[in-house]
Formats: C-alpha cells, structure tokens, sequence
C-alpha cells in the first residue's frame, strides 16, 4: 500500500478542466477568462511575441523549486556500500522507495516504468529500489524480486535509520509497517512518488501511483530533450551542512559549483527557520549580503571561518543528525531544494574541505 500526498513541496497534477460550464456565473466566469487571455495574447503580440516554447505538459507532477539529488549511503544487494549521489550523479535516475510483500503499487510502478525503459531504444537510465521493509527484504529476496523487471534495477537496503534518512534526503514520507494480522503477515505504508533525477542533478518531476507505461513511453524522450536538465550550463549544489542549532539561531555551509555562465546566489530561505540570511566576511567584518556572486566555472564556498548562512528563529533545535531544508536561489539558474544535514562544529571543516576537494562531483 502506499501513502499519498507527501509533506514535501510538490505540486499535484493540475486537475482537469470541467467539462461543462455549470450556470450562468460560470458561463460568466469562463467569459471573463477569455476576454482576459486575448488580452494577454495582444500585449505579447504588442511587445514583439514571446518566442519560448510553451512549457511541456507532463504525465507527472513538477517539483517547483527542483529538489537536488539526495545523497544516502545504503547497502546493495551485493552487500557493498552504495553512495547513491555519487554513484548516479549526471544520470537519468529513477528512485523508488517500497517493499517486495507489495499488493499492488510496488511491483506495478517497478514494471510498468522498467517496461518502458526496456522500450525505448539507446536511453540510458539507473533505476534503484529502497526497500521500506528491511527485516523482510533480505538482500537475497531484493535481487530475486527484482530480477523479475526488465533491465538492471539497483537494490538497496540498510539499518531502519539509515532507511528512513534516505527517505527524508528525497523529501519522501517515511514509511510505516502495520500491526500484522493473525498470521503474521503485514503491510507497510509507503511513498508512491517515482522520483526523477535528471542529469542536472536535480528533481524536476515525480510520477504517483497509477503512472502507465504510455505515460513514461511519454515523457522520458521529452525530460532528455529538455533544455537546461541535461546537466550543460546549470549550477549544482554539491554540499549543504549545518551546525547545531540551539536558542533559535545556527548556521549552514554550502559549496556551490556552476557550470554554466555567470550568476550569483541572490537568496536562501528555509520552511524551518523565520529568517535565513547571507553573512559573507571581507576584510575583517562579517555583514549581511544581498547576494554572493558565482562566476562562470567557478566553485563558490559558504564555508566555516568565512561565509555563511545565518539562521534565526529556527522552528527546532538542530541536533547532530537532523537535517534543515534550505532552498538556493539564483539569479539566473531555477532555485534549488537541499536538505543540509546537522554535523558537529568540528565536522564541519572537513566536510567542506572534501567537497572542495570535488568539484561537480555528487557530494
Ligand atoms: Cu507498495
């Protein structure tokens, strides 16, 4: 079974048009609106026509603003760490977290996009599994479940905390095992969301349960044509740290990597925090900065000792192991969701060191 509606920032497919009218107020409502779009079309003719494409429809929901590729260590069916960032970064990737003892939406989702994939010629993509029922999905069962989808599908599991932190870095409900019944047996509530991961890192879609293989036969041609999600000319968030937060206040670290042109971090904000403001350092004051430029090629750093961001008015302590939700705005490239995770002061320096270390790299 699985969980809809998840609390994270998505927005759900637009719902149909009626079919009809209902009553006068609507026929009048439906005239104004028209009256309106002619408008609006005259005043784009007038100001010389807007020449972009219209933004496609898609099968799926639009994550606004993109989320990045969440980073997670977990266990393959192998037995071997798998950094999940790292090991798909630049990469279609699709992410599903589930369970193999699945009715219905689990194996269903897994068949009808592997299906499609298998189906549509010379596109690469990684496809992993998160299993949300470890004492059940032994690695053994993972790869034989699995084994049943067209293609190669990773198999992941790991300890019921690192689970759960893989499903809270996607921004995913974190799933719940019902009481079993009589005979032991039980199901496990869990996110439906397939997560898309484009080869800018970034999560622009997330297909629900009910997806059809028509659909994905549908939209995966058109995510790879998109312009500006095949990883040329964007800016990544490579890394994102906080420190512990107590009485309201604390501080986060970012490393910032732009592949494109130039552009410049104009604003941070974070549905966990009132107020989240950049503090850069030059010379030896530290003041509030309206925005922090990111040149062309260049790797930026918010980094301990330097600069940061400033969070006041938390609406939680921030403990070693949370994670605090910031979104990255830019002035050119789409703002961009990271989940900072919460090391100590002395971890700090040397997280960021690592992620100077590789720049463009996942994290
Ligand atoms: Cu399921």
């Amino acid at each position: 079974m699985a969980i809809d509606a998840p609390p994270h920032p998505e927005r759900a497919p637009e719902a149909p048009a009626p079919r009809s009218a209902r009553g006068p107020f609507a026929l009048i409502t439906v005239a104004a609106l028209l009256v309106a779009a002619v408008g609006v079309i005259a005043f784009l003719r007038d100001d010389g026509g807007d020449t972009r494409p219209p933004a496609p429809t898609w099968r799926g929901a639009t994550v606004e603003p993109a989320r990045s590729r969440p980073s997670f260590t977990l266990t393959g069916t192998d037995g071997q760490p798998y950094d999940f960032a790292a090991r798909t970064a630049g990469q279609l990737t699709f992410l599903f977290f589930g369970y193999t003892n699945c009715p219905d939406v689990c194996p269903i989702s897994m068949a009808t996009l592997t299906q499609a994939l298998h189906d549509l010629p010379g596109v690469g993509a990684q496809v992993v599994f998160v299993t949300t029922d470890p004492s059940r999905d032994t690695p053994e069962r993972l790869q034989e479940w699995l084994g049943h989808f067209e293609g190669k599908v990773v198999g992941l599991t790991g300890t019921p905390e690192q689970l759960a932190a893989a499903q809270q870095a996607a921004g995913a409900t974190v799933a719940i095992a019902e009481q079993p019944d009589a005979g032991g047996s039980y199901t496990v509530g869990h996110s439906a969301a397939m997560n898309v991961y484009t080869p800018d890192d970034l999560q622009h879609l997330s297909y629900p349960a009910g997806t059809v293989q028509s659909d994905w036969m549908a939209d995966i041609p058109r995510i790879l044509a998109q312009p500006g999600w095949n990883g040329a000319g964007s800016v990544r968030v490579t890394a994102a740290y906080a420190s512990p937060g107590t009485g309201g206040a604390g501080a986060a670290y970012l490393s910032v990597t732009n592949t494109g042109g130039d552009d410049a971090i104009v604003g941070i904000t974070s549905p966990d925090a009132a107020a989240a403001e950049l503090h850069v350092t030059s010379g030896t004051t530290m003041r509030e900065a309206t925005e922090l430029a990111l040149p062309a090629g260049a790797t930026v750093q918010l980094a301990p000792g330097g600069d940061h961001v400033m969070l006041s008015g938390l609406t939680r302590e921030l403990a070693e192991g949370d994670t605090i939700t910031l979104v990255v705005h830019f002035r050119e490239a789409p703002a961009t969701t990271v989940q900072a995770a919460v090391v100590s002061y002395d971890d700090l320096a040397g997280r960021m060191a690592q992620a100077a270390d590789a720049p463009g790299g996942g994290s």
